[in-house]
């Protein structure tokens, strides 16, 4: 008898891990995660004193000294924009630490902001605290000041600023390891390119290992290497794959197609976190006040990522004062009223609700005009949901509804953990909601039907091209000319980079004059940070010059042979005000 339990057990508790195996569950801290929906990522460090997206490594420490600092005000801020925890930028590419470590030199406590004696990460970390957020960090791997960048004694150093962070701050809900490993640096004086391999050098599991150890509950965010507890989304645009699977293989390399829209036969549950920024630039740059994204935008991006099986991690960048920008604030204020407006009524509440099959039959009872639908599956069951349909009763007639945020198809493929559908608004009986298709039996958590109110684009895109007006030439595949008919004084050339594919975007590049074809003056060379992942517009500022013809060269390209763009601008000295 004893022989036969013990089989049946062994047979129940393999049927179990391979049933596991099929269908992966999350963790609990996943899917409390889910629950937070929208998180704030803030971006600060010696960038924001040099107008920078990626610092050197040498930026000057007697830059830092903020005349405002008030992380209480970044934590007021985010929470009222509806945000439930802050990502900190402890340590970004230059290496600059916010918090005193005590393994360089590099850091607050050599600036002269409070004499030396300042701490970001501890001021947020009490803020976070006293405002209910949860607080995590962004840990820079990639360190473009440190000398040992590239050997061993790096990751040592790297691993014992992780566990000051983990240690000595209280609870971490995430860490952040940025995937930039763009190659040169000052490291220490060295002023040269190191390449690593992300996936490799940084010793992954050992690293996991002392998170686990010193913050079992915190999530890991890596877009480099052994796949942790979330994965990026493949674009810094916001916005993830209305098809969207929270399931990744467990090893392997990962493409573009595997991290925007998940991998539906994944066999480790890592969902994917949505992450941009409330203005074009991660940092703060004074010529993006205007440029903070309309409420239209930012309604658009929750629909495309809380909307699509995901979480949004929204940044705020502080400005050289120490504070978020009003223009930030009230914008991202006014983003939390908005998603409440529109979520406050749930239309289906007081409707009546058959099930048909495979088809939940929403009845109103009279006309109701609606335009979002939503769905949540229980998702601590997994996702199950592969394909569905909706339609409307309109004048006693079934009609067919879609997504109108996709470019093709209906876009009614996966749920997850919130699915929203938008559509222009219906005014019918009935919403029917049928799945056609499952991986297992689906559990649906809750249906909800609402009426948006219209937005209009309160920042207008024109959609004009500022090139039109221009005469490009190239004169090699990296070199491109542009001239006038005659002599003008510029100051500031503005390149957009292609918006829809990755070859061609010109990452290091050099900018030359002339007046006569001949004799060149260079106005300036260097690299455009992080403009692969955000594709933004960059600006060139120089000293107001006299040029008949411009030379605009690509050092290097992301990849490709060709420099490509999208769109150019060129400023006259009184033309707008930008910085010197
Ligand atoms: C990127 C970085 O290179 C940017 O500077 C920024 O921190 C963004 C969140 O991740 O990959």
């Amino acid at each position: 008898m004893k022989k036969v339990f013990a089989a049946l057990s062994a047979l129940l508790f393999s049927t179990m891990v391979s049933l596991a195996q099929l269908n992966p569950l999350p963790s609990n801290e996943q899917l409390e995660w889910y629950d937070m929906e929208m998180y704030a990522f803030i971006h600060y460090s010696l960038n924001t004193y040099t107008d920078q997206e990626w610092g050197f490594g040498n930026e000057d420490l007697q830059l830092f000294n903020p005349s405002d600092l008030d992380c209480r005000q970044w934590a007021r801020v985010c929470k009222q924009a509806g945000m439930k925890g802050i990502i900190f930028t402890a340590k970004h590419h230059c290496g600059f630490c916010m918090w005193p470590s005590a393994y360089t030199d590099y850091s607050v406590k050599n600036t002269p902001w409070k004499d030396g004696h300042g701490d970001v990460v501890r001021e947020l970390a009490e803020a976070c605290r006293e405002e209910g957020l949860k607080f995590g960090f962004y840990l820079s791997p990639w360190d473009r000041n440190h000398a040992k960048y590239g050997t061993p004694e790096y990751v040592t150093y790297f691993r014992n600023q992780l566990r000051e962070l983990l240690t000595n701050y209280g609870d971490v809900f995430e860490v952040w390891f940025d995937g930039a490993n763009g190659g040169d640096g000052w490291y220490g004086g060295a002023n040269e390119t190191r390449r690593i391999d992300g996936k490799t050098y940084y010793g992954w599991a050992e690293t996991f290992g002392l998170i686990r150890e010193l913050q079992p509950h915190a999530l890991i965010w890596n877009d480099g290497g052994d796949r942790a507890d979330l994965r990026w989304v493949g674009t810094e645009a916001g916005n993830v794959g209305e098809t969207n699977w929270s399931l990744m293989p467990g090893i392997g390399p990962t493409t573009y197609e595997m991290l925007h829209y998940g991998v539906e036969d994944g066999d480790v549950w890592c969902p994917g976190e949505t992450n941009t920024s409330i203005r074009p630039g991660w940092f703060y740059h004074e010529t993006e006040n205007d440029h903070v994204k309309s409420l239209s935008k930012l309604m658009d991006t929750y629909y495309k990522s809380v909307g699509r099986n995901s979480t949004l991690l929204l940044n705020f960048p502080i400005a050289p004062n120490g504070r978020i920008h009003p223009n930030d604030s009230l914008r991202g204020i006014a983003f939390k009223k908005m998603i409440d407006e529109v979520f406050k009524d749930n239309l289906a509440d007081n409707a009546y609700i058959t099930v048909e099959g495979n088809s939940t039959i929403i009845d109103f009872g009279a006309p109701t005009s609606f335009n979002r639908f939503v769905a949540e599956e229980e998702i601590q069951f997994g996702q199950s949901v592969k394909k569905f349909t909706l339609e409307a009763k309109i004048d006693g007639e079934w009609q067919p509804l879609e997504d109108e945020l996709v470019e093709e198809g209906d876009g009614l493929t996966t749920i997850g953990h919130r699915r929203i559908i938008c559509f222009p608004t219906v005014r019918a009986t009935r919403l029917r909601f049928t799945i056609n298709e499952s991986k297992f039996e689906p559990k649906i958590k809750k249906l909800g039907v609402y009426l948006a109110p219209e937005l209009t684009p309160d920042i207008p895109d024109s959609g004009e091209k500022k090139s039109s007006g221009l005469h490009i030439y190239f004169r090699k595949p990296y070199m491109m000319m542009i001239d006038f008919d005659s002599e003008q004084t510029f100051t500031a050339f503005r390149y957009l980079p292609p918006q829809d594919t990755k070859d061609g975007i010109i990452t290091h590049y050099t900018l030359s004059a002339s007046t006569d074809y001949q004799n060149w003056t260079k106005l300036a060379s260097g690299e455009f940070s992080n403009i692969v992942n955000n594709p933004i517009w960059q600006t060139i500022n120089f000293e107001p010059t006299k040029v008949k013809v411009f030379k605009f060269e690509a050092d290097k390209l992301s990849s490709g042979t060709r420099m490509g763009y999208s769109d150019i601008e060129i400023i006259k000295g009184s033309e707008i005000m930008l910085k010197p």
